[in-house]
């Protein structure tokens, strides 16, 4: 049982993963690996797709960010909500995340170490920040109800994969809405959402990589 991930300090993908194998209370080695910007070699050599997540877990073996939400929701059907249109709700906003916000990605990369206030912001990515927030106002409108998440109680696959979402926008500070900061807030103080945190904090300084690091 492996769960390969990337720098938790950048790699956005891997925190979603991560969470949801947590989320499914699936048992399995972290192996965590340095990465070197794109294309790293160790992860060609492991990884079907050579990026990271990747899971290897009782016969199967599972990548794709979403494929991993769904695959650890037959652990844990809670990943995502009971009731149908609620599920097909969090689906669709997680398929969306999953294929979509490249400018958001591009102009504010994942830095869980460093204060980037008022960096990054361009037409095109403050463009996909309005649709998040469009989405997480929506969806806690409809289903929000009874917890700071965005189906209400439960943190859930969708959730887990807005996280890194929130992780940008705790570094690169651009202006939210009032119900997005909360969410932010809710978000980051989730424990696991916390504990990630705490452990790429302990990563080897070594493993920073420049072109993440002087930005400001
Ligand atoms: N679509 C993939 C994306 C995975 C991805 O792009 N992972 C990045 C790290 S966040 C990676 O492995 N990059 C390879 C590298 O940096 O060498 C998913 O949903 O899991």
């Amino acid at each position: 049982m492996k769960l390969y991930l990337g720098t938790r300090r950048y790699s956005s993908w891997s925190m979603r993963g991560w969470l949801m194998v947590k989320l499914a209370g699936i048992e399995a080695e972290e192996i965590v690996i340095p990465l070197g910007g794109g294309h790293t070699p160790a992860l060609a050599a492991l990884s079907p797709s050579g990026l990271v997540p990747y899971l290897e877990h009782e016969g199967a073996r599972v990548w794709e960010s979403l494929a991993i939400a769904e695959y650890c929701a037959e652990f844990n059907p809670a990943l995502w909500p009971a009731a149908r249109p609620a599920r097909a709700h969090a689906r669709s906003i997680a398929a969306e995340m999953h294929a979509g916000f490249r400018a958001l990605r591009m102009a504010m990369p994942m830095n869980l170490g460093r204060d980037y206030s008022g960096l990054g912001q361009n037409p095109e990515s403050l463009a996909d920040i309005a649709r998040i927030e469009a989405i997480w106002a929506n969806t806690r409108a409809a289903f929000g109800a009874g917890g700071p998440y965005l189906f209400g109680e439960v943190f859930n696959a969708a959730d887990a994969m807005f996280a890194p979402v929130v992780a940008r926008l705790l570094t690169y500070a651009p202006p939210l809405s009032e119900l997005a900061f909360d969410y932010c807030a809710a978000v980051r103080a989730q424990p696991l959402v916390a504990n990630w945190y705490e452990m790429a904090a302990k990563e080897p300084a070594s493993w920073q990589l420049e072109k993440y690091e002087s930005l400001a």
